[in-house]
């Protein structure tokens, strides 16, 4: 069965919601391609701080009265380390701004809940996208849904299909350049029914390893490890991930860690992954997709929104006025951006995560590195003003 729209969009996660929701406040026509179901895209547990300028850009699109009730701003993080916590005043440091604990399911619900509610098209649970004809302007998307097979002709193919995705491999052989550097450590990050022992995120640098307490809500934690990146999760009991969380958070004042039933348990990799252009002919990759970063400086979800405001805005100046500048700087506008929080987020790796080959060398220029970002007004607010998010890059 044949179908037409202007932008056909592959991916209903963060990038592919949210660009469908702002190209059709400005009458753009999409469609959107989701291999899996709307229960699993609403359900999986992701990121959890979004930037002020992703709140406002979610605000600014009618997307903020959720988030604005349920949602937690927050002022400052905590860097503990040597059994002692430091706080970096992110607000003060930055001129008022500060970040949002709002999980990436919420926002995801809210992202969907607006599309069907302004009658948009979401196909969830397709099988075999196929992308041909991005070479031209009339590239095609072809899949299954239910067995039957559809083509889906459009002017634009926004490949919002994350890391895994089908996209990005359907670039010719030889267009793109690929930065890719894989962390000798993963995460191990639970979701726990426990209020949060904490008001604010706590990152903490322990000999044993890296630990981040985080939350979604007053009664729920968000909380991980640094495990060995090929690390088997059934290795690791409730208990036992309770007892290391205690252990690498601890302070000199016997701070005590609330625990609680584990809802739901997982381990991630760490990369740093992007490639360059973002683009070919007609088809432009955002999120996931185009790059990675490590999940240590909160970035990933964030860049994914700046990039679909980019493409919006680029294909909003291509409908209204026949412009096809701002389309052709899509790619650089966003690599600026994706490569300030790809040396961020490997700066807060670097230093936070226990390296297993480390003679000492490396644990004492970490230890420095702490001190110096804690006692020092100029580098605290160096993290400080990438935590928050550059306003103008
Ligand atoms: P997503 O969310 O991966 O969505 C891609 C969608 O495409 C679908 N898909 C396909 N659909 C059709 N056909 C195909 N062939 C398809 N292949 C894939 C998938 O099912 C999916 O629905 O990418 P998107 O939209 O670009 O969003 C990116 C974010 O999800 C990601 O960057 C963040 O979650 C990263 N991240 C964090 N980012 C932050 O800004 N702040 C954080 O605090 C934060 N914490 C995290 C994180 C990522 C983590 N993991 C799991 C690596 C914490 C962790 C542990
Ligand atoms: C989270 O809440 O999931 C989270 C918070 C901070 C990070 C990464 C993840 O750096």
């Amino acid at each position: 069965m044949n179908q037409k729209t202007q932008v056909g969009i592959i991916g209903a996660g963060p990038s592919g919601l949210l660009l469908s929701h702002l190209l059709h406040l400005k009458g753009i026509d999409s469609v959107i391609l989701e291999a899996r179901s709307r229960k699993y895209v609403e359900e999986r547990v992701r990121a959890g701080v979004l930037e002020q300028g992703t709140v406002d850009l979610l605000s600014d699109t009618g997307l903020g009265d959720r988030l604005r009730r349920e949602g937690l701003v927050h002022h400052g993080i905590e860097l503990r380390f040597d059994g002692r916590g430091h706080r970096v005043a992110l607000s003060d440091l930055t001129g008022g701004r500060s970040i949002w604990i709002y999980g990436q399911r919420e926002v995801v619900k809210d992202l969907i809940d607006a599309r069907l509610a302004a009658e948009g098209t979401i196909h969830f649970e397709v099988d075999t996208v196929n992308l041909s004809g991005i070479d031209s302007s009339s590239p095609i998307l072809n899949y299954q849904k239910d067995g039957r097979d559809f083509e889906l002709n459009c002017d634009f193919i926004a490949g919002c299909d994350g890391f895994h995705g089908v996209s990005r491999d359907s670039i010719p052989a030889g267009i793109l350049r690929t930065y890719h550097h894989v962390y000798p450590f993963g995460w191990l990050g639970i979701l726990a029914a426990v209020a949060p022992s904490t008001e604010e995120l706590i990152y903490a640098y322990h000999e044993r390893g890296f630990a981040l307490h985080s939350l979604r809500s007053p009664e729920i934690s968000r909380l991980y490890i640094q495990v060995e990146p090929d690390e088997d999760i059934n290795n690791w009991p409730d208990d036992r991930i309770w007892q290391e969380l205690s252990t690498r958070m601890a302070t000199e004042d016997g701070w005590t860690l609330e625990t609680g039933p584990v809802l739901e348990k997982g381990i991630s990799p760490m990369r740093s992954f992007v490639v360059e252009p973002m683009q070919y002919g007609s088809l432009f990759l955002a999120g996931d997709a185009a790059h990675i970063v490590p999940a240590t400086g909160a970035k990933g979800l964030n860049l994914a929104v700046h990039d679909v405001h980019q493409l919006s805005e680029a294909l909003i100046a291509w409908y209204r006025e026949g412009s096809d500048e701002p389309l052709r700087q899509y790619s650089s506008n966003c690599l600026d951006r994706v490569w300030r929080a790809q040396d961020f987020s490997s700066f807060m790796s670097l230093m936070l995560h226990r390296y297993s080959d480390d003679d000492g060398f490396r644990s004492r220029l970490q230890r420095s590195q702490l001190k110096y970002v804690c006692g020092s007004e100029a580098a605290s607010r160096s993290l400080a003003e990438n935590y928050v998010g550059l306003p103008h890059i």
